[in-house]
C-alpha cells in the first residue's frame, strides 16, 4: 500500500501541470465603509488552468452574482511579448488602478447584468497602443464568459492562448480585480491579502503579480485515465501563493 500510495503521489505531480493552479486571497481584506456589504466583490480565490487552445480562469468571491446586478472583473496579463503599459486608459479598463508594471493584455468581464449572463473583452497591447483582440460580443471566440456558477459567486472566463501568443511551457505573470463602473478602483486585488484601496476615490495598487505556466499534457490512454479515476487523484490541485 504505501508503494502504490507513492506512486499516486508521483502520479499527482507528474500531471500537476494539468490540473487547476489555485491562488488563494484573504476575505474581508475590503475597505470600509465604502466596500461593506460589496461580498461579491470579495475575490476568495482564483483558478487556473489550460488546454492546448484556451486559459480557463474561474474567479471566486464571496457573494452571490445573481444577487447582484452590477460588478466588473478584470485580469491583467504579463506575458513579456513586449514591455506592457500601465497607463489607466485603457490598460486598466479605465479603473482607477496602478499594476505596479506593464501590462501586455487583459480581461474585462461584467456580471451585472442582474444574473442571467456573463461578458467579457479581450484587449491587447502591441507596444505602441492597445487594441481590441474580441469581446464576446463579436463573438469571435477568442474571450467567453460564463455566468453557470453565479450562485456560487464565481465568474468563469475562458481566452484563446493563441490570442495571448501563449504556447505549451511559456509562462506568464496576472493579478485580478473587482470592482464597479467608470473610474473606480481595483475594490479587491488577487495580489493583495490587505486593501488595495481605501476607497472608491482612492487608486487601488496591485501587489506582486502571481504567475501560472501553459502545460499542455497528451491525453492518457483509457486505461491511464481508469487508473487515475479510480484513485481518486483527479481533484489534485496545485496550491500557489506569492
Ligand atoms: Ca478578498
Ligand atoms: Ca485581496
Amino acid at each position: 500500500m504505501k508503494n502504490q500510495t507513492l506512486s499516486l503521489l508521483a502520479i499527482s505531480l507528474m500531471t500537476c501541470g494539468a490540473s487547476a493552479d489555485f491562488y488563494y486571497d484573504a476575505t474581508g481584506d475590503l475597505a470600509s465603509p465604502d466596500f461593506d456589504g460589496e461580498a461579491h466583490l470579495d475575490i476568495s480565490s482564483v483558478e487556473i488552468t489550460n488546454d492546448a487552445n484556451f486559459l480557463y480562469i474561474s474567479i471566486n468571491t464571496q457573494g452571490d452574482l445573481d444577487a447582484v446586478n452590477w460588478g466588473k472583473f478584470v485580469v491583467g496579463i504579463d506575458t513579456g511579448r513586449n514591455a506592457g503599459d500601465n497607463s489607466t486608459d485603457p490598460g486598466s479598463w479605465n479603473r482607477n488602478v496602478d499594476w505596479g508594471r506593464g501590462i501586455t493584455d487583459f480581461i474585462g468581464s461584467w456580471t451585472d447584468d442582474g444574473g442571467s449572463g456573463a461578458g467579457a473583452e479581450l484587449r491587447s497591447f502591441n507596444g505602441a497602443s492597445w487594441g481590441l483582440t474580441d469581446a464576446t460580443s463579436l463573438g469571435g471566440g477568442d474571450v467567453t464568459a460564463d455566468d453557470s456558477a453565479h450562485a456560487s459567486g464565481t465568474q468563469i472566463l475562458a481566452v484563446s492562448l493563441s490570442a495571448l501568443g501563449l504556447s505549451d511551457g511559456d509562462t506568464f505573470d496576472f493579478d485580478v480585480f473587482s470592482s464597479g463602473g467608470g473610474a473606480d478602483p481595483g475594490v479587491d486585488h488577487l495580489s493583495r491579502l490587505d486593501q488595495a484601496t481605501s476607497g472608491w476615490g482612492t487608486t487601488s495598487v496591485a501587489g506582486q503579480f502571481m504567475n501560472y505556466t501553459v502545460s499542455i499534457v497528451p491525453l492518457p490512454s483509457a486505461a491511464f485515465a481508469g487508473f487515475i479515476g479510480l484513485a481518486g487523484i483527479a481533484g489534485v490541485r496545485c496550491i500557489k501563493r506569492r
